[in-house]
């Protein structure tokens, strides 16, 4: 069974792969390169290609701004399968944009300082990785520059997002109560997605015109940071995003060591260190006991619980006084019997929609991040549950994008939604499995 699972992941990465170096999350719906993505699916690569891991982030990489900013996608090529697409993002319009690629003015979390600590956990040949890694990681580190230069308003330790794309988690009830307060236009335009995907399973058209109306705002301004922090009807400090900004420090300040290559490290310790005590302080909800994301706009908390709340984990920010708080807020609301782990939203919530995108179903890349957090503190029983449920969820219905959490649907249909053959999924499958 492990093994044949194995094989069709290592079947659908391989499919996935394009000739200009990098891996489409999935066909159709999906056609280029996304930063998170290609941090997870070269995680997987690691496992049984090391070179195309490396190939896979050396071409994000190569896509950097002239002021460290990586975009949330790279247009390698001229598909229309996808909306919106480089004609509507316009990167062209940003004096730092990458001359060589188009792409967003957008970023998604910053996965990728940690991605290469874990290909060099991974990898056999370490000493032959150090010598690749030494090529990529000031690109990295410029990338964290940028974060705490341009994206840190209150000079907390915590970069701001101005997209829900930049969150990674598109449609989440987190955002609700910011689409109240915009009032964009009816835009016309042809989606894509739903072609590809039941129209039930992914964001509404009202969703998509607030989507369109920050980009609109953000282009006004050039993608110039400080004009987009000052307009912006987004912005949010997202402790996904944060928590994945933190790990990411970690695994810079242990490479470098690792290089001997020590000059930066006091610098990413500072900013370690700010951020961690930012986070505590900001992100934490004493009722809720959980980490919530905050409304820069509001200047308030948005009181909710998602899977992004239980990431800091992974990035080792809680005492192990608030990791068992939080240990009890994941199993309270999220780990019934009744339920897989982990939902991406409260299953207690009125907002809770397990069939629909980031409003609930399981994702894989966060059971994986909580996987490996759960690790980290040492709940090992939970840990495990979490890495059961994602073979379990695979296997039964597929590689795809996320799946419904309720087990009573999945004993009787097909609960996979999505996109199906999904690059992560199959990733980080090998990963939890090897
Ligand atoms: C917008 C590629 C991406 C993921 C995101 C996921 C989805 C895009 C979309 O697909 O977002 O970036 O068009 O819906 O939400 O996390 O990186 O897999």
């Amino acid at each position: 069974m492990k093994e044949q699972l194995i094989k069709q992941a290592i079947d659908i990465l391989n499919d996935n792969f394009q000739e200009g170096g990098f891996t489409i999350p999935c066909k159709g719906l999906y056609p280029f390169q996304w930063k998170w993505d290609s941090g997870f699916i070269a995680i997987g690569q690691a496992h049984y290609d090391m070179e195309k891991a490396k190939t896979e982030i050396a071409t994000l990489l190569d896509a950097q701004w002239e002021n460290g900013f990586i975009p949330h996608i790279v247009f390698h090529n001229e598909s229309d399968t996808y909306f919106p697409g480089a004609d509507v993002h316009r990167s062209d319009l940003s004096p730092l944009a990458s001359k060589k690629y188009k792409s967003t003015g957008m970023t998604q979390p910053p996965v990728t300082g940690f991605v290469l600590e874990e290909m060099y956990r991974i990898a056999e040949d370490k000493e032959n990785l150090l010598k690749y890694i030494a090529t990529q990681i000031d690109k990295v580190y410029d990338n964290h520059a940028y974060f705490y230069t341009h994206r840190d308003v209150n000079n907390e330790g915590l970069a701001f997002i101005y997209h829900n794309w930049e969150s990674g988690t598109d449609n989440s009830p987190i955002w609700d109560d910011i689409w109240k307060t915009m009032n964009p236009p009816d835009y016309t335009f042809e989606r894509r997605d739903t072609t590809h995907v039941d129209a039930s399973q992914r964001p509404t058209k009202r969703e998509y015109d607030h989507y369109l109306n920050i980009i609109e705002i953000a282009k006004e301004h050039n993608y110039n940071d400080a004009k987009i922090a000052a307009h912006s009807p987004f912005l949010v400090l997202d402790p996904l995003f944060n928590a994945m900004l933190i790990k990411s420090n970690e695994s810079l300040i242990n490479l470098y060591r690792l290089l001997g290559n020590t000059g930066k490290v006091a610098q990413l310790e500072a900013w370690q260190k700010k951020s961690i005590k930012g986070f505590n302080d900001k992100l934490w909800d004493d009722t809720l006991n959980a980490y919530v994301h905050y409304d820069l706009r509001k200047d308030a908390p948005i009181r909710f619980v998602t899977s992004s709340s239980f990431s800091a984990l992974y990035a080792g920010i809680p005492s192990q006084e608030r990791a068992d708080l939080l240990l009890q807020t994941m199993m309270g609301k999220f780990g019934g019997e009744e339920l897989y782990l982990c939902a991406s939203f409260d299953p207690n919530s009125d907002r809770f929609d397990p069939k629909k995108y980031w409003r609930g179903p399981v994702w894989i890349n966060m059971n994986w991040i909580l996987h490996n957090g759960l690790k980290r503190y040492g709940f090992n029983d939970v840990a495990q549950r979490v890495k059961e449920d994602s073979i379990a969820l695979i296997e039964k219905n597929g590689f795809f994008e996320y799946f419904n959490p309720i087990k009573k649907v999945n004993e009787t249909e097909n609960v996979g939604y999505g996109g199906n053959n999904f690059s992560w999924s199959a990733a980080l499958l090998i990963d939890l499995l090897k």
